[in-house]
């Protein structure tokens, strides 16, 4: 078997997943504004406003994760993920503590629910993850959540800087950052465990590289979008003259 067709060894493929960290939204020119304060307020509310779209999506995206998985074992620990996001028992969920940040940024609940504010780049991004995991095999699916390996440093960095940054953002806001540091942490494991068992062939790992890949690059995009309309003022039609 020649190098080019021998498979990785685990620890091989995993270095491989996690060195594609250097290409998380946390390097985005949007996220680098924002952690270095440099976001007003419109900006923020922007980004809250458009990625509450992602995050809406994600128990929808789980779902299908679930109905396209036969395996008890796995629908047992990916269930939780839905919990998390859209509450259970006397727990309201990540979806609630989205809207409890937005409310904190100056935004509504109705406004935030509403999806008006969503601009279609966003939309395309995350319409693209959900039926991403509708269509693929559960396996690919739990491959692409694997950027979440990146994000406990990315929420971390909010929480550190955004009471000095964004003084008027009150701190209860930041609940939905903090609940997701341990929570994408439990999940990354899960979906580590999935994707260094199932993807074995040379052939099956680059399949695997190019999943992440796939969703690092929905991340990005949905930055650029929010980078265009809300940082250099150009949204969708911004300059086709209003009638
Ligand atoms: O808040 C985030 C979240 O709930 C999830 C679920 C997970 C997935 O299944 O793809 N990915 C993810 C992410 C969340 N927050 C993003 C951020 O920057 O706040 C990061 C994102 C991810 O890394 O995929």
């Amino acid at each position: 078997m020649n190098v080019e067709t021998k498979p990785w060894t685990r620890e091989e493929f995993e270095a491989r997943l996690r060195a594609k960290e250097k290409y998380y939204h946390i390097q985005h020119p949007y996220h680098l504004l924002m952690s270095e304060g440099k976001l007003n307020r419109q900006q923020i509310q922007g980004w809250v406003a458009n990625r509450f779209y992602y995050q809406v999506n994600i128990p929808r995206k789980d779902a299908a994760v679930l109905a396209n998985c036969a395996d008890r074992e796995t629908r047992r620990k990916w269930l939780q993920r839905i919990l998390d996001h859209d509450g259970s028992g006397d727990e309201p969920g990540g979806i609630e503590a989205w809207i409890q940040l937005g409310i904190a940024c100056g935004l509504t609940r109705d406004g935030l629910t509403s999806l008006r504010g969503v601009l279609p780049g966003v939309r395309f991004a995350v319409d693209a993850y959900v039926n991403f995991a509708r269509t693929a095999i559960w396996q690919e699916a739990a491959c692409s959540s694997l950027t979440e390996l990146f994000a406990p440093t990315i929420h971390q960095q909010r929480l550190a800087g955004w009471p000095d940054h964004y003084p008027w953002i009150a701190a209860e806001g930041l609940a939905y950052f903090r609940n997701r540091v341990a929570q994408a942490g439990r999940d990354v494991q899960h979906g580590l465990a999935i994707t260094l068992a199932y993807f074995k062939t040379r052939e099956q790992q680059e399949r695997a590289l190019d999943i992440l890949q796939f969703k690092l690059d929905i991340l990005w995009s949905m930055l650029d979008a929010m980078y265009l309309a809300y940082i250099e003022n150009k949204p969708p039609y911004f300059n086709i003259r209003q009638l």
